[in-house]
């Protein structure tokens, strides 16, 4: 076990978790041995549950899900847990309740990711609304929702909040996209003093040179939100390449500045996972690994990863912040 460098972050003892094996790893992550940890058909009409959020509530974890349903409609779903593994979703999608009376619906929800700031749970999401944006609502409970304005307008993918204002203003990361299976992608960081009205847009990352990393090479973009450490902020993040027979999605992880969180000081070279086993090779879309949520131990920096498998069933990883901190240090592809 390495030194715990993470800040600003609850003890979470009944973190998921796993011991790694005891020879053979050469990335600071591995897989639980029981993965996945979501069928694709745990609610009576789901497609596939991948890419969701997860966290720390009351005794145990709550968190929204996306869950496709056959018809292949993207929605979000809210669930609990008592030990983070075994889950009970929802049967039927989140129903939120408008902010604001001329608030416009959305037309599909996805990839939704969760972290608590101030006094509540906010919900960032892949919002259909003209195509994709990022939507934001929150709750304080995971019954009773509540859906706010767009933060950017379309389009947009990816966008994850930052859980404590920094210069005091809220921050989140997103990736301007297109409409479609985007091709390219940067992260870009916004600021906001009151969640509504964002600006001061900054650049934080574009891919990698594909001679040089290629599993980022194509686009892009931030996963869960980022963690405090005093190294700054850990920030796992998906990256894509473009093979001859279409994408694959592996993860890797990168550090900002704590106060200056556009400024990448590190990021990783070799991936921190890939899509190698057969729940990630083979589903609805192959090779993907797609990290949406960590939970974080602050007593000991364990981390508890949960990532989208082949756009079907849900993982989770482990970590320390400490371990994957001196890889990105030691792997830097800055
Ligand atoms: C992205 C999003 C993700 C998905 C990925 C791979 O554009 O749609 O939800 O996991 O593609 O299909």
């Amino acid at each position: 076990m390495s030194q715990n460098i993470v800040r600003n972050c609850n003890p979470l003892p009944n973190i998921p978790w796993e011991d790694p094996p005891l020879e053979g790893r050469k990335e600071p992550l591995w897989r639980y041995s029981g993965n996945p940890v979501i069928p694709r058909d745990l609610t009576p009409r789901s497609n596939s549950i991948f890419n969701s959020a997860v966290v720390p509530y009351k005794e145990g974890f709550a968190g929204v899900f996306r869950c496709d349903d056959t018809a292949r409609r993207m929605n979000i779903h809210a669930g609990f847990s008592g030990d983070g593994i075994h889950w009970t979703l929802g049967d039927d999608p989140i129903v939120f309740k408008k902010t604001a009376p001329d608030l416009p619906d959305s037309d599909y929800k996805y990839d939704p990711r969760v972290v608590f700031v101030e006094d509540r749970w906010y919900i960032i999401w892949c919002n259909g609304y003209h195509g994709p944006c990022i939507g934001m609502g929150y709750t304080f409970d995971f019954k009773e929702f509540f859906q706010m304005e767009n933060a950017t307008m379309p389009f947009n993918r990816n966008g994850v909040l930052f859980p404590r204002r920094i210069g005091g203003k809220y921050a989140l990361l997103s990736r301007p996209s297109d409409t479609g299976h985007t091709r390219f992608g940067d992260i870009i960081y916004s600021e906001s003093p009151d969640l509504t009205y964002w600006g001061r847009h900054r650049h934080v990352m574009a891919p990698a040179a594909f001679e040089d990393s290629g599993w980022q090479s194509t686009k892009i973009g931030a996963g869960p939100a980022p963690i405090e450490t005093s190294e700054g902020w850990l920030l796992f993040y998906h990256g894509v390449l473009t093979s001859c027979n279409g994408f694959v999605y592996s993860f890797g992880a990168a550090l900002l500045d704590l106060e200056r969180p556009w400024k990448c000081v590190g990021r990783v070279k070799p991936y921190l996972l890939s899509p190698q086993k057969p729940y990630e090779l083979a589903g609805d879309v192959p090779n993907v690994t797609f990290p949406c949520a960590a939970l974080v131990d602050g007593a000991t920096g364990r981390l508890c990863v949960y990532y989208g498998c082949a756009d079907t069933v849900t993982g989770i990883a482990f970590g320390y912040a400490g371990e994957i901190v001196d890889f990105i240090k030691t792997n830097n592809a800055l």
